[in-house]
């Protein structure tokens, strides 16, 4: 019997872990999601033990993680490279994994760029004390950085077809394509409305995606937890200026 998947992740926000959940969902995989459960072996307590645990041969710095058995594997992009072929969210060929990887690992950076909008000097300072800088990264983001990554993805799109990011079908990284443009518009509606009519294949990509059966259900359902200002996308006006 193949183990069940077991992610570990922050309980209350969508975050990194959102995007490994996608996948599973979208699959109709088994997974637990174990710190948002209660009981022997389950919540905060289980993930804090399992990331020092004596038994992690390499431990993660951070959540997500996934368990798949004994093995522990961290790293967003590095656990989707993982489930994609034993999802059959990927194509066979080992360029076609390492293309969606590449794609996976650009879409972590412009993850990393949006959260430093609302943290740009320091994780350990609230947003409040690190306001005037937010405000300034937040600028440089939505003008140069948010237009040059939409901006590439969709290239990438238009190169392969229009339809998929990757390869001949749906892959873990139109999941993410998904995820993405739905936290955008969350946090930056103003930017991303202001960028729509240069992304057309990509928003388009994103309505397919929210359209496939499993997705629509998961949607709905209470384990898509909605947005929040503890997230990774944060609905604060000040960091969506144009000008
Ligand atoms: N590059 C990693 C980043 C992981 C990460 O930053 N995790 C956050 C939560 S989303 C965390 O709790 N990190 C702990 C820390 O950086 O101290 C990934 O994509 O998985």
């Amino acid at each position: 019997v193949p183990a069940v998947y077991e992610l570990f992740y922050w309980p209350g926000i969508q975050g990194r872990g959102e995007f490994v959940r996608l996948a599973l969902e979208d699959a109709g995989a088994p997974y637990l999601d174990v710190a948002r459960l209660s009981g022997r072996g389950r919540g905060m307590k289980a993930m804090f033990a399992l990331m020092d645990g004596p038994g992690t041969r390499v431990p993660p710095l951070g959540p997500p993680f996934l368990r798949h058995g004994r093995f522990v594997l961290s790293q967003t992009a590095n656990i989707l490279l993982y489930l994609g072929p034993r999802l059959g969210l990927v194509g066979r060929s080992e360029p076609e994994r390492l293309h969606a990887h590449q794609l996976q690992l650009t879409l972590a950076d412009l993850v990393a760029e949006a959260h430093d909008t609302h943290h740009p000097i320091a994780v350990s300072l609230y947003y409040e004390d690190q306001k005037a800088e937010a405000h300034r990264r937040a600028r440089h983001f939505v003008r140069e950085r948010l237009p040059k990554f939409l901006g590439y993805f969709e290239r990438v799109l238009v190169k392969n077809g229009g339809r998929y990011l990757v390869g001949r079908g749906h892959s873990y990284v139109d999941l993410s394509m998904f995820q993405i443009l739905d936290g955008l518009a969350y946090g930056f509606p103003r930017a991303l409305t202001r960028l729509e009519r240069r992304i057309p294949r990509l928003l388009a990509l994103a309505e397919r995606v929210r359209a496939r059966p499993r997705v629509v259900a998961y949607l709905a359902s209470p384990r898509r937890m909605p947005w929040s200002d503890d997230d990774l996308f944060r609905a604060y006006p000040a960091l969506d200026q144009l000008a």
